[in-house]
Formats: C-alpha cells, sequence, structure tokens
C-alpha cells in the first residue's frame, strides 16, 4: 500500500514536470522558427523591389505648384539624360510659366489652370529654372547628377 502511493505520487511529479517544460519549450520554439521564416520573404522582395527601380524607370513625374507668386519647390533633384515630365499647378488668377533653359523647357500655364513639359536632363552640373513673367520671386535651383 505504501509502496503504491509513492509511485502514484512519484508518477504525478514526473507528468506535471514534463509538462511544465514541454510548454515552455514549445512557446520558444514556435517564436523563433515564426520570426525566422516572415523575415526571410519581406528582406528579398525588398531588395528586388530596389532592383526594378533603379534599374528601369525613365519617365519621372514632378509637379511644382505656383501660388502667391512663388513655387512650392526652390530646388528641383534630375538625373542626367532622363526624361522629366513637370506638371505645374498654377493656382494663381495671373499667368505663370515654367522655363528651365538648360533643357529647352518654357512652358506657358494659364491662370488657375495645370499644364504639363516634358524635356530630357540635360548633363550634371548646377543650374536654374524660373517663371518668364516673374523672374525675381519665382525662381529655383536645378541639381543634375
Ligand atoms: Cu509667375
Amino acid at each position: 500500500m505504501r509502496g503504491r502511493g509513492g509511485l502514484l505520487i512519484g508518477v504525478l511529479a514526473g507528468v506535471l514536470a514534463l509538462t511544465a517544460a514541454g510548454c515552455g519549450g514549445g512557446d520558444d520554439n514556435e517564436g523563433g522558427s515564426a520570426s525566422a521564416t516572415t523575415a526571410a520573404p519581406e528582406t528579398t522582395a525588398a531588395a528586388a523591389e530596389t532592383t526594378a527601380a533603379a534599374g528601369g524607370g525613365t519617365e519621372n513625374e514632378l509637379k511644382l505648384v505656383a501660388q502667391g507668386f512663388k513655387f512650392d519647390k526652390t530646388s528641383l533633384d534630375l538625373k542626367a539624360g532622363s526624361s522629366y515630365t513637370v506638371e505645374v499647378d498654377n493656382q494663381d488668377s495671373a499667368e505663370h510659366n515654367f522655363t528651365f533653359e538648360a533643357a529647352n523647357a518654357d512652358q506657358d500655364v494659364e491662370a488657375n489652370e495645370d499644364a504639363t513639359v516634358t524635356f530630357t536632363a540635360p548633363a550634371a552640373g548646377s543650374y536654374e529654372f524660373h517663371c518668364e513673367y516673374h523672374p525675381g520671386t519665382m525662381k529655383g535651383t536645378v541639381t543634375v547628377a
């Protein structure tokens, strides 16, 4: 009788110990393998996207807003030899213009209208753009790299 009682307690204690160990170990393993599996594909996808963006894309679009006799940007960064389409959104009730002489771009923009001009970025260097009608206040720099 005594022997049986002791054995039962021993077995119960063993089961409890195994259960506790099993739970802890299981959680750690699941957590570890799950994050490793998720992280790997994301890294690969991000690398592929970066490669695609750097390799392709000759079509580049920029937008300038003319408001209060000012352009919303005073600097443009272009890549030499790439093609650009600049959309000028004129929010003033006066006619404006976008002129980037180095690329032979000269586009008038009627009051409260949009206009686009397409050009190829010149060789690397520092240039300027301006509005023909308000060159004193509507101007900026173009950096071609
Ligand atoms: Cu202007």
